[in-house]
């Protein structure tokens, strides 16, 4: 029983310290990272999708996406104009340091200014494995039900940033936005919040203006 927390604490303080380098790398090239997390089909490549038609004339966007199978997201993320490196972790949950690390030396990092990355649809195991990015950003989407802050306390406990999506949505689901927010507070008091829509684009302008801000003000000055 012991020998098992040994073996699992030293596989995250390996990922730290990896994550540390990965670090490195990107303040080395003057590179901002933010760390998307969500639930399946939350909206992680809506948002990216977005995000590039937002803010891709301003500031060179790479994405970095993880999937269990297949291309499908880093290929959206490419058709939007990103240079876009595809992550298949072949049945884990959630992206980790080394496999970020392969990604940035597959990319030309003199040519991004920005790096977004997606990480595998799941709201426990990426919370526990950081990347070495510079901010980490949740999206919960109306459809997923307003008590998941209080189910999964983890991830809303570590982030930067919460992103509100498919508020589209809200007249066609029951969605108790102060129950949802007060969990969220609970957790992470002040943290900010974005409800928008990827659909209508209600709301977006703030989540394009914030990811400006931290792009031109985070770089090489902070570490998760
Ligand atoms: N109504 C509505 N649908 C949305 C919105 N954003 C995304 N969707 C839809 O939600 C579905 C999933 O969106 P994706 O962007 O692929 O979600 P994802 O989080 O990247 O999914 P995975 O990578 O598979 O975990 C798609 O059918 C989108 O069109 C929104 O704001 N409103
Ligand atoms: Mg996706």
């Amino acid at each position: 029983m012991t020998q098992r927390i040994t073996v699992v604490e030293k596989i995250l303080g390996a990922n730290e310290r990896l994550a540390t380098e990965n670090n490195k790398i990107l303040n080395n090239a003057k590179v901002v990272g933010l760390n998307l997390m969500a639930s399946p089909g939350a909206g992680k490549t809506s948002l990216i999708e977005k995000t590039i038609h937002g803010l891709g004339s301003r500031l060179r966007i790479a994405v970095v996406d993880g999937d269990i199978a297949t291309s499908i997201d880093a290929d959206r993320a490419a058709a939007a104009g990103a240079l876009a490196v595809q992550i298949n972790t072949g049945g884990e949950c959630h992206l980790d340091a080394v496999m970020l690390g392969q990604a940035l030396a597959a990319l030309d990092l003199s040519a991004v200014d920005l790096l977004i990355v997606e990480n595998v649809g799941n709201l426990i195991c990426p919370a526990y494995f950081p990347l070495g990015t510079h901010k980490s950003v949740l999206i919960a989407s109306i459809p997923e039900g307003d008590d998941k802050p209080y189910k999964y306390p983890g991830m809303y406990q570590g982030v930067d940033a919460l992103v509100i999506n498919k508020t589209d949505l809200l007249p066609y689901i029951d969605f108790d936005m102060d129950y949802f927010r007060r969990g969220v507070e609970a957790l992470n008091p002040g943290l900010i919040t974005f409800p928008l829509s990827c659909k209508t684009a209600e709301g977006m302008d703030s989540w394009l203006d914030w990811v400006s801000e931290v792009a031109s003000e985070a770089k090489g000055s902070t570490f998760e």
